[in-house]
């Protein structure tokens, strides 16, 4: 079945299937992918799924600056994240959709927001040139603000407005501000001020489902993002829910929900972990910590194969093949190929779990320039200079992701280039 839309305002989801619900993602491509990756796995098995955002899947930190803490180490990824949305769009047409966020509503009427530049509507319509500009208005001006189900749901991007009279007053909205206005002014703009409120009642929540209700069938609790919530999660009372899938956070407690449509949702108690609640990434260490100081002893001293023993118990996580590669690259007495091709395997493995972690890069790097090593002794130039031109590849990533590389990756570079000049 379809999504029902109403004037490019309000959704309908059908009464039947599961919805994957995200909230804010603010260009972060790596969380974006995770949970398309999530939706993909619910189409492949042929399950009758829908997909939403709850707006602000764009605007991120514009550099990665490894001495920020953690939760926004990333670079904004917003034109790739919309292109990409678009592109699922096209594929799964009325399956997949995002709510209007107070960030995209700067580039179709709001006013600009600054959390990482002084204008980072201006500096995204900047880098992506005028055409692509004109698309974007275009497609953010025709997303809704409200999503309404029949399970018990609705879904917004802020916390309910006490200015929404009826669900007309949502549907009529129109984009449009005068010019120049400011951030401050938008929380007492009428139902606009649904984009930027943070916090509610219950009182407010329970007035404001009956307002927007559709037809007989009475929602029940109200599902929004925006602010950040470092659990992931935070159930405000038996009517609403604040949402954090991405932004703000740490992996570790990144939250999305799974929903059956065709349940009755009657409070917020109705959302069960590990059914409704879900973990962006489960497996991130997962071993516990004293485990972990084991092994990392173990492989301190050289006591490879014990640190490979507990290793093979502890559930999948990047942190476990980064060791478990870390084991075979140093693994006493040989550096054979065997040893080498399984630490490519683990390292490989680990970044499929996290590309972003610069020490598996810099341990892959290591081990494809000691491959090329062998490779060139034994006079097979070109899987030496393929595995050369590989380290140099993951030497350059470990600086991508952290900056703190940069001399590692300079030397590397210059001495690699030398031994590949000798090869040709
Ligand atoms: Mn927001």
């Amino acid at each position: 079945m379809a999504v029902k839309n109403i004037k490019n305002r309000v959704i309908v989801f059908p009464p039947e299937g599961k919805l994957i619900v995200s909230a804010d993602i603010h260009g972060n491509k790596k969380d974006y992918l995770q949970i398309m990756e999530a939706y993909s796995k619910k189409i492949e098995n042929n399950e009758d799924a829908y997909l939403l955002f709850l707006g602000d899947l764009i605007h991120g930190p514009k550099n990665i600056d490894c001495n920020k803490e953690q939760k926004s180490n990333y670079e904004d990824q917003s034109e790739f994240i919309i292109d990409h949305f678009r592109a699922m769009q096209e594929m799964f047409p009325e399956r997949i959709c995002t709510l209007l966020g107070n960030h995209e509503h700067g580039h179709c009427g709001g006013p600009h927001t600054q959390r990482y530049c002084s204008d980072e509507v201006t500096d995204l319509e900047q880098r992506i040139g005028e055409n692509k500009t004109k698309e974007y208005i275009k497609f953010f001006s025709n997303l809704p603000l409200l999503a309404i189900t029949s399970c018990g749901i609705v879904f917004s991007h802020g916390a309910p407005s006490p200015t929404v009279r009826n669900i007309e007053d949502v549907i009529n909205v129109s984009y449009q501000m005068k010019k120049n206005i400011e951030v401050n002014e938008m929380y007492l703009v009428p139902i606009l001020d649904l984009i930027w409120l943070r916090g509610s009642s219950d009182e407010n929540c329970a007035r404001f489902l009956k307002a927007v209700n559709l037809d007989s069938v009475q929602d029940n609790l109200v599902i929004y993002g925006h602010d950040i919530v470092e659990e992931g999660i935070a159930i405000e009372g038996p009517r609403h829910v604040i949402l954090s899938t991405s932004f703000g956070l740490l992996d570790e407690n990144k939250t999305y929900l799974e929903i059956d449509l065709s349940n009755r949702y009657t409070n917020t108690k109705s959302l069960k972990e590990k059914i409704e609640i879900l973990k962006l990434w489960p497996n991130h260490k997962e071993i516990n910590e004293n485990q972990f100081e084991f092994i990392k002893k173990a492989i301190k001293r050289k006591n490879y194969e014990t640190a490979i023993f507990a290793l093979s118990k502890a559930p999948d996580s990047y942190y476990k093949f980064q060791l478990l590669g870390e084991c075979y690259l140093n693994r006493y007495p040989e550096r054979n190929l065997d040893n080498l091709n399984k630490a490519l395997g683990y390292f490989y493995n680990s970044l499929k779990e996290d590309h972003s972690q610069d020490r598996t890069h810099l341990l892959l790097a290591n081990t494809h320039e000691v491959i090329a090593e062998i490779y060139h002794y034994k006079k097979d130039y070109t899987l030496a200079k393929e595995n050369f031109r590989d380290a140099i590849t993951h030497f350059r990533n470990a600086n991508t992701y952290n900056p703190k590389n940069n001399t590692t990756y300079n030397h590397a570079k210059n001495r690699i280039e030398l031994k590949l000049s000798l090869l040709s």
